[in-house]
């Protein structure tokens, strides 16, 4: 597989994030749960046992982060995100509302959001599993996004909620807007908002060591 314009392999897989993310971790990481709000009908809670029900999915792919490092082969086991959006939500939204922008709400107090039509590839996963084992904290415990085409600032981890939304009006990206694309899709390098590639890079690299540390540390320290 050829790697991204940008990306270069690292050998581990770090836990990784936005800086003030280091030292937050979830308070509910055994709780299989989702609460469903925005433009739906009534807001609901998914339930464990109703997500366990959908079809499980293995995918191999590889995990491109925004700053530049990508870990190859990681293997995610969980749901398709258009099985759970067709069979869960779907049939709860508002018929005259066209839902189009989807947020995500972490147990950290992260979020992001991608447009809807990105979110139904096949490859976007719910995943609750890496590597065989259930989701560690490092990783996402006990749920989180996976979608391989996109930089991993859209694979959200410690899923609490995800909203459905017919406009970005009630959203606000968690960094500067500088550092938010819409899309965040690998293959054309939309790292950001109005700056060129290689401006990203740039400023991105040497904060990589760093991070990786803090993390690290946050995560021993826990
Ligand atoms: N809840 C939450 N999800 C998050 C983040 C975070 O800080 N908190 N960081 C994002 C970023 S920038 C990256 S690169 C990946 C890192 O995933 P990893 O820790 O499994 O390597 O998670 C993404 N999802
Ligand atoms: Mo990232």
């Amino acid at each position: 597989m050829r790697l991204p314009p940008g990306q270069r392999y690292r050998n581990d897989f770090p836990r990784f994030g936005l800086p003030r993310y280091a030292h937050r971790f979830p308070k509910e990481a055994n709780i299989l749960r989702l609460e469903i709000t925005g433009d739906v009908e009534v807001p609901t809670t998914l339930e464990e046992a109703e997500i366990r029900a959908l079809p499980q999915i293995e995918q191999v792919a590889d995990f491109h982060c925004v700053t530049t490092w990508t870990h190859r082969d990681a293997r995610w086991s969980g749901y398709r995100f258009a099985d759970v959006f067709n069979q869960l939500v779907a049939p709860r939204t508002r018929p005259e509302s066209e839902i189009t922008l989807v947020v995500f709400r972490c147990q950290d107090g992260y979020r992001t959001s991608l447009p809807l039509a990105d979110l139904m590839q096949p490859d976007v996963l719910l995943a609750d599993a890496l590597a065989g084992e259930p989701l560690s904290i490092a990783h996402g415990a006990p749920v989180r996004l996976v979608t391989p085409a996109h930089y991993a600032y859209k694979s959200p981890k410690h899923l609490r909620g995800i909203e459905f939304w017919r406009d970005d009006r009630n959203y606000r990206s968690p960094g500067l807007k500088f550092m938010d694309h819409p899309r965040a899709r690998v293959a054309f390098e939309e790292r950001g908002r109005g700056a060129p590639g290689w401006l990203y890079r740039m400023l991105y690299r040497p904060l990589i060591g760093p991070t990786v540390r803090r993390f690290r540390r946050a995560l021993g320290n826990r």
